[in-house]
């Protein structure tokens, strides 16, 4: 790759899943899980990437009394009965992975979560989603509901880096991938590899965006978060149809360069993998992108200090 940056290469899958109907039990989600898991590892992977809100359907489309969709929808512990076989298989097998749920805190707190999995099947990171797209009321005219921001807590911890098995690994969730401040927090602390799971609805509830631009936007997203902060990049997606409601596909690892290596081509659940050579991010990490050489954070003061846009300054 480069003469003076020595190759790492790791091999690295993305599992997507076909979509998930209510009636789908957590143990035939987490055999669909087990099944793909194995076929990452019969492909060399040594980690696999999973979706958002993995073991269910997309339950914020529907409008619920709370206590419902905590009792439904919710984890209250992690690993427990219905996944702990998947914790168990990736031991055996030495095979990392990335998970997301929905997570019901001893205090209450309910939040879209995902973690990180070593190969000795350890938890070794949590991320709760902070980018919380949708609304809290009931939109009646609407063809189904984004209920995040009524059923979710917003993270409190920023986007934080693991070491997983000596790979600098960061994580978000879905949305959190459209923004770029997502990215950089992640790339400012030397991240390697970003990983996500996403549910993207293929229609949008709020103005009649065309279908192919979804799928636009989420690879465009992906690509230059991984080319403006030197990083691989994997997303996972649920995909297809879940009781009928459309999720876009687009499953992809992208490289530091902002190039897709892999790219799922169905709407069901399809594993797809790539060696990836982490040298590659240090190549641009120790040029174009050196952030303490180029970045001028004195004329980004205005990206903190103000939320909204507003009047020019
Ligand atoms: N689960 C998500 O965060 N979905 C959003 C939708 C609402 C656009 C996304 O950014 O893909």
């Amino acid at each position: 790759m480069n003469a003076h940056i020595p190759s790492r290469k790791f091999g690295l899958a993305v599992a997507q899943i076909g979509g998930i109907d209510l009636a789908d039990s957590r143990a035939s989600v987490v055999r669909r899980l087990l099944d793909m898991l194995r076929e990452a590892h019969g492909r060399g992977a040594g980690f696999v990437v999973f979706p958002e809100l993995a073991l269910t359907t997309f339950f914020p489309r529907y409008w619920m009394p709370l206590e419902d969709v905590e009792a439904r929808y919710f984890e209250k512990k992690m690993p427990n009965a219905d996944v702990q076989p998947l914790f168990d298989e990736a031991r055996r097998l030495g095979v990392g992975f990335y998970l997301g749920y929905a997570e019901l805190t001893p205090e209450g707190k309910r939040y879209n979560t995902s973690i990180l999995v070593d190969k000795s099947a350890n938890i070794v990171g949590k991320y709760r989603k902070i980018h919380l797209p949708g609304h809290d009321d009931h939109k009646a005219g609407a063809p189904f509901q984004h209920l995040e921001k009524k059923y979710f807590d917003v993270g409190e911890d920023t986007w934080k880096v693991w070491n997983m098995d000596g790979i600098r690994t960061g994580m978000c969730l879905c949305n959190d991938r459209r923004w770029p401040e997502t990215w950089r927090v992640m790339g400012l602390q030397s991240a390697e590899l970003i990983v996500l799971g996403y549910n993207t609805p293929a229609h949008n509830i709020h103005w009649p965006e065309p279908v192919h631009l979804r799928m636009q936007s989420h690879l465009l997203s992906m690509q230059s978060g991984a080319y403006q902060n030197c990083v691989w990049a994997a997303a996972a997606g649920k995909t297809g149809f879940e009781d009928g409601f459309h999720l876009i596909g687009g499953s992809v690892i992208v490289s530091p360069a902002g190039e897709i290596v892999a790219q799922a081509a169905t709407e069901e659940d399809e594993v797809i993998t790539a060696t990836i050579d982490l040298a590659m991010g240090e190549n641009f990490r120790k040029n174009i992108f050196d952030f303490a050489r180029h970045r001028r954070p004195e004329h980004y003061r205005l990206i903190v200090d103000r939320v909204g846009a507003g009047e020019a300054i």
